[in-house]
């Protein structure tokens, strides 16, 4: 049978079909886990049936800029499941305006904004999910190697995903001795909603296709394959780790040049 047989998990961040979320969220459930979806409330239309299509029986809607919002569906979640194995962060918002031009002109707002929705609220989701998550259970996260070197244009993001990796290995440290693990996967440029919506993302797939060892692409299906590697008991040894699924993309120092 599967190797996440038994276990529930609670997955926010699936807008659609494309959604790194909805990729996991497959992973999942093809090994066994039961599963329990919260959607933006926007994304409701999309969320919704996707959902369902994995025999979800939890499906709603928060909000996790509300710590009202996150109160309620942990404890609505915790009365549906009585426990919560897996717990799966896949948002991220910045605005617009600040994926383009210049960091040093980010505002204050700004950079508020995409710390809180993109890495505060993985402290407030364990936080709230706390009472829940027993022994040998597993929190994940998202993020990209624009944390960790420049990524044109990414800006306000890079710095809300490297606090997002040092909060990743803080909440390890705190829950471990719980049993308790937190990892990150840290994935490829992948078209999903968010990033069709930045101007030249095709361009940037293919230089980064062009230069990452495999010579391709990464899809929601590799991030959702390690998502329950991640996950399952195989990777009891792993916490506070930021795994790469970026067809080696991150190793590269130079460009070997096309012949
Ligand atoms: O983390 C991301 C996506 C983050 C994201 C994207 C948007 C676009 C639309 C967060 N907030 C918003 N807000 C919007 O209004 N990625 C790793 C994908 C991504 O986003 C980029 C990238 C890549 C790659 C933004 C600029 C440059 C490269």
């Amino acid at each position: 049978m599967g190797t996440l047989d038994g276990k529930t998990a609670l997955i926010f961040g699936v807008s659609n079909d494309h959604s790194i979320g909805w990729g996991i969220s497959q992973a999942l459930h093809r090994e066994g886990a039961k599963l329990g979806f919260s959607y933006q409330a926007i994304n409701e239309k999309r969320a919704r049936p996707l959902a369902e299509r994995l025999g979800a029986t939890f499906i709603e809607q928060c909000d996790v800029g509300s710590d009202d919002d996150i109160a309620a569906i942990m404890q609505r979640a915790g009365d549906h499941f009585g426990q919560i194995d897996i717990l799966v962060h896949a948002v991220a918002f910045a605005n617009r305006e600040d994926l383009m031009g210049r960091f040093v002109d980010t505002s204050r707002a700004g950079f508020a904004m995409a710390l809180d929705v993109s890495c505060y609220s993985l402290v407030a989701l364990t936080q709230a999910a706390l009472p829940y998550l027993r022994e040998d259970s597993s929190v994940l996260t998202l993020t990209y190697y624009g944390s960790e070197k420049v990524a044109p244009n990414y800006n306000v993001m890079g710095v809300a995903k490297a606090a997002l990796e040092s909060t990743v290995r803080y909440l390890a440290n705190d829950l471990g001795p719980q049993g308790i693990r937190v990892n990150a996967i840290s994935a490829g440029p992948i078209r999903t909603l968010s990033a069709s919506a930045i101007r030249g993302f095709r361009d940037y797939q293919k230089s980064f296709a062009g230069i990452a060892p495999l010579r391709r692409n990464v899809t929601i299906d590799d991030v959702g394959n390690t998502a329950a590697f991640l996950c399952g008991n195989g990777a009891r040894g792993i916490t506070g780790e930021v795994v790469y699924v970026d067809s080696g993309y991150n190793i590269m120092g130079m460009v070997t040049p096309e012949e």
